[in-house]
């Protein structure tokens, strides 16, 4: 299912290809974020021109709306979607945190209310396996639970108990139900997590690789610490990943953040940023961000960056600034699929380096220009 293509002699990166039942990904990869069922303000043939190579859908999200009967009788989120390539799917738990407004944890899952009705949902380990067979997604999350940050040490390990007896369960789910997609067995992956302690990544990996899943992601990152601690965390469970599987960072992260996860060895990546960013008129360019909205950019008729899309051939920073400022959506259109060209394009960037043999000049260089702020 995944192969190693090449390693980097300077670092832990990898280029590798990665076969799910809807197509073949090349990473390090990154997967924009379609968290119901669609990337904000983009059309699947705009993706597919951007060279998305799989999207992201949420459980939660599509749980509680449109719900799953309708999901059901949809055929799936693919053929609801309009999108016939890969998709991975989020387990919930991690939304519910974020989203929902009464949440319990208890041992057979999260009670909460949801966002949109507030009616009372229970999200456990067999359910999200099960509501992401039903949308039938090529990857599917693990249910776990991401500590919030900080947290003790008490927390964060009792908190991994209970992921891990999660993941037992949800193994045992898929073992009896082997749910398949597109003719082909789902694939699933594990999620690591630990907090900031690298005894309980250690152990938290040790015991997923155990179980034995198609993939593992590192969670419970980008939650709000410092940087370095983010770093850390992946690098304090990536040794106890195997080398024959994709390895996932989740939620994350700036460009400059992508490229050092990929240098400890990630794989594959999530991140609104681009759209999200883009709505709020925020372009991601070499130099780093800028907002269009700024004076400065005016009568600036120069192209959005130096290196776009063909879909954004022609658009000058005066024009996407204009229709910003007379509440155009075409303009929030147009950063939208700038930025995500930009993720993609760096990731493209990054395997034609690492196939190359120049990933480490590749990444010091982007770094070097690329000026860290988010305006
Ligand atoms: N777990 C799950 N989804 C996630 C996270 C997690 O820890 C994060 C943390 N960065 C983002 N999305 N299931």
């Amino acid at each position: 299912m995944f192969t190693l293509l090449g390693s980097d002699p300077h670092s832990l990166a990898r280029r590798g290809r990665l076969v799910t039942p809807h197509g073949t990904i090349e990473t390090p990869v990154f997967m924009p974020v379609g968290t119901q069922g669609s990337v904000k303000t983009v059309h699947p043939a705009e993706l597919k021109a951007l060279e998305a190579q799989i999207i992201l859908g949420n459980t939660y999200h599509l749980a509680v709306r449109p719900g799953m009967e309708v999901m059901r009788e949809a055929g799936g989120l693919h053929k609801f979607a309009n999108w016939d390539g890969p998709i991975l799917t989020d387990s919930g738990g991690f939304q519910v945190f974020s989203l929902g407004k009464i949440r319990k944890i208890k041992e057979d899952g999260v009670h909460f209310q949801n966002h949109v009705d507030g009616s009372p949902m229970v999200l456990g380990p067999e359910s999200a396996m099960e509501i992401q067979a039903t949308l039938g997604s090529d990857i599917a999350m693990l249910f776990d639970e991401c500590p919030p940050h900080p947290c003790t040490f008490e927390y964060a390990s009792t908190s991994l108990d209970l992921t891990l007896r999660w993941a037992k369960r949800c193994r045992e789910w898929i073992d009896k139900n082997q749910p398949q997609t597109n003719g082909q067995p789902q694939l699933h992956f594990g999620i690591v997590q630990g907090s900031s302690f690298a005894e309980l990544r250690a152990r938290s990996a040790k015991e997923l690789v155990a179980m034995g899943f198609d993939g593992y992601a590192v969670g419970g990152v980008s939650v709000g610490e410092p940087e370095p601690e983010m770093m850390a965390a992946v690098e304090n469970s990536i040794p106890f990943l195997p080398h024959d599987k994709p390895r996932y960072a989740m939620g994350l992260g700036t460009p400059p953040q992508m490229l050092e996860m990929i240098a400890r060895g990630i794989d594959m990546f999530d991140c609104v940023l681009p759209t999200r960013l883009a709505r709020h008129s925020t372009l991601f360019t070499k130099n780093g961000t800028v907002n269009i909205k700024n004076q400065t950019f005016a009568r600036d008729f120069g192209p959005l960056d130096e290196d776009t899309h063909p879909l954004c051939h022609g658009f000058t920073r005066a024009y996407v600034r204009h229709l910003i400022k007379a509440g155009e959506i075409l303009g929030l259109r147009l950063i939208s699929l700038h930025n995500l060209h930009f993720y993609l394009s760096l990731m493209s960037r990054a395997r034609k380096a690492l196939e190359e043999g120049y990933f480490n000049e590749f990444r010091k260089e982007f770094t070097a220009n690329y000026k860290t702020h988010t305006s």
